[in-house]
C-alpha cells in the first residue's frame, strides 16, 4: 500500500490530522492497534481550549460538540477551606472553554472519517517505521497476523506515550526531558449530578481533589492517591468521604457532593515529559508520542490538537507550492508552545497537590501563591491565559 501521509495512531491527534488532510484534499492512512470500541470509550480528557473549539467546528467536527458540549467561562479555586472564582472572559478578552470528552471527541472524528476520509484500519499494529532519512518513510505493521507495509511520503507519529515512532528518531538526534511526580490520581466517574456549575481544584491538607463533569447526570472525580495506588483499596463510600472531606470550606459547611453509582475507577500515574526535536526527515511526531503532562492543566489532548493543526498548514503548504519551510520549522513552532503549557502543568501540580515529602514551610509557600492568584488581577490573568490556551502561532 502506498500513501502521502501515513499516519499512526487513531487517538485525537491522528484522527484530527487525518480530517485535517482529508479537508485540503491530501491523502492520508490511520493505523491503530486497538479496535474501534476500546479508543471509542477509553476515559481521559475533557477540557477544550478555545482554540481546539475552534479548530474542531473549522474541520467541519464541532456539530454535537455544539450540542452537547458545555461551555465553562471560569473555575473555582479552594483553599484553606474557602472558595474563589477566576473568571476567564474578563480575564482574558472573551476566551473560555468547554466541556467534552475526549471519547466524545473521539467518536466524532471516528464517525467522520470513516464516511468520509481515507483507510482507518483498527487493530493494526505498527511494529517498525523504516527510511526517516529518506524521501519515501516505510511504516511496518501487523494486519489480521500478516505483516504489511505502507510506503508514505510522510509519517506522523500520533501513537502516544507507548508508541513507537519516536524510535525513529536516533538515540543520538533525540533528547528527553522528563520528570515524575510522587502522587497520582484516583479517578472515578459516577452517575450522579454535579451539584457544580464549574470545575473546582481543591488544595486541602488531605491532598488535591478535582470536581468534572460529563454531563447534567454524569460527574468525573478526581483524588491525589499515593503512588501505588490500587484502585481496589478505595471503595465508593470511602471515596465520596473523602471528596466530601477535601472540598470542605468554612463558609458553607454544608456543601456535600451529590453520590451515585460508581461506573469506572482508575489509578493515573503523574509525568511530564517532552521528546525534542518532534522531526527526524520525514518522520514527525505529534501529541502524546512527543510530550506528556500531568493532567492538571488540563492541557494534553489541547497540545496534542495544537501540534496536527501546525502539521496540517505545513502540509498542505508543501502540497499547494512545494515549499518546506513549514515543515522545517513545525518542531520549533510546537515546542514553544509544548513547553509554556510543560510549565503551566507543572506549576499547576506542584501548587495544588500535597507532595508526601513537602514541609511546613512549603504548604505556606503554595497558599501564599494560590492566594496571589486570587487576588492579583495580574496573577489570575496569567491562570486564565494558560488555561484557556494561548493562540496558536499565526
Ligand atoms: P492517544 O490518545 O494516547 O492516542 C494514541 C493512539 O495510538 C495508538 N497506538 C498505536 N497504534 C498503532 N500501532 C502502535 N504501535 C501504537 N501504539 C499506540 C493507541 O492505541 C492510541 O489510540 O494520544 P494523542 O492522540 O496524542 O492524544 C493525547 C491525549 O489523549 C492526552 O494528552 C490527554 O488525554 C491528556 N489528558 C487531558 N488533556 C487535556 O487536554 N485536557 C484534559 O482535561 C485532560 N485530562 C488527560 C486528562 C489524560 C488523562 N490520563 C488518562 C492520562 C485526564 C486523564 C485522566
Ligand atoms: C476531566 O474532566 O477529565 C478533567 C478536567 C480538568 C483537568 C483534568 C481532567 O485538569
Amino acid at each position: 500500500m502506498r500513501t502521502t501521509v501515513g499516519i499512526i495512531g487513531a487517538g485525537p491527534a491522528g484522527l484530527l490530522l487525518a480530517r485535517l488532510l482529508h479537508n485540503a484534499g491530501i491523502a492520508s492512512v490511520v493505523l491503530e492497534r486497538r479496535n474501534r470500541t476500546y479508543v471509542e470509550h477509553r476515559q481521559r480528557a475533557g477540557i477544550l481550549e478555545q482554540a481546539t473549539v475552534d479548530a474542531l467546528r473549522a474541520a467541519g467536527a464541532g456539530e454535537r460538540m455544539d450540542r452537547e458540549g458545555m461551555p465553562h467561562h471560569g473555575i473555582e479555586l479552594r483553599f484553606g477551606r474557602r472558595t474563589h472564582r477566576v473568571d476567564f472572559p474578563s480575564l482574558t478578552g472573551a476566551r473560555g472553554v468547554m466541556v467534552y470528552a475526549q471519547t466524545e471527541v473521539v467518536k466524532d472524528l471516528i464517525a467522520l472519517q470513516l464516511a468520509e476520509g481515507g483507510p482507518l484500519l483498527f487493530g493494526t499494529e505498527v511494529t517498525a517505521v523504516e527510511g526517516a532519512d529518506s524521501d519515501s518513510p516505510t511504516i511496518r505493521y501487523l494486519h489480521e497476523g500478516r505483516e504489511q507495509t505502507l510506503a508514505c511520503d510522510f509519517v506522523v507519529g500520533c501513537d502516544g506515550f507507548h508508541g513507537v515512532s519516536r524510535h525513529a528518531v536516533p538515540t543520538s538526534a533525540r533528547t528527553t526531558y522528563e520528570r515524575s511526580y510522587p502522587y497520582s490520581w484516583l479517578g472515578i466517574l459516577a452517575e450522579a449530578a454535579p451539584v457544580y456549575e464549574e470545575l473546582i481544584y481543591a488544595h486541602s491538607a488531605r491532598g488535591f481533589a478535582l470536581a468534572s463533569m460529563r454531563s447534567a447526570s454524569v460527574s468525573r472525580l478526581y483524588l491525589q492517591v499515593p503512588n501505588g495506588t490500587d484502585p481496589e483499596e478505595w471503595h465508593d463510600e470511602r471515596i465520596w468521604d473523602e471528596l466530601d472531606a477535601r472540598f470542605a470550606t468554612d463558609t458553607d459547611p454544608g456543601w456535600k457532593l451529590e453520590r451515585g453509582p460508581v461506573t469506572s475507577k482508575a489509578v493515573l500515574p503523574m509525568r511530564s515529559r517532552v521528546t525534542e526535536p518532534m522531526r527526524h526527515g520525514r518522520v514527525f511526531l505529534a501529541g502524546d508520542a512527543a510530550h506528556i503532562v500531568p493532567p492538571t492543566g488540563a492541557k494534553g489532548l489541547n497540545l496534542a490538537a495544537a501540534d496536527v493543526i501546525v502539521l496540517a498548514r505545513a502540509l498542505i503548504a508543501w502540497r499547494r507550492t512545494g515549499s518546506a519551510e513549514l515543515l522545517d520549522t513545525y518542531s520549533d513552532t510546537c515546542l514553544r508552545r509544548v513547553w509554556r503549557a510543560e510549565h503551566f502543568s507543572y506549576f499547576m501540580t506542584t501548587t495544588l497537590h500535597a507532595d508526601p515529602a513537602q514541609s511546613a514551610f512549603e504548604t505556606r509557600l503554595q497558599l501564599s501563591q494560590l492566594e496571589r492568584v486570587v487576588t492579583s488581577r495580574h496573577a489570575a490573568a496569567e491562570l486564565a491565559e494558560n488555561y484557556t490556551g494561548l493562540p496558536l502561532p499565526h
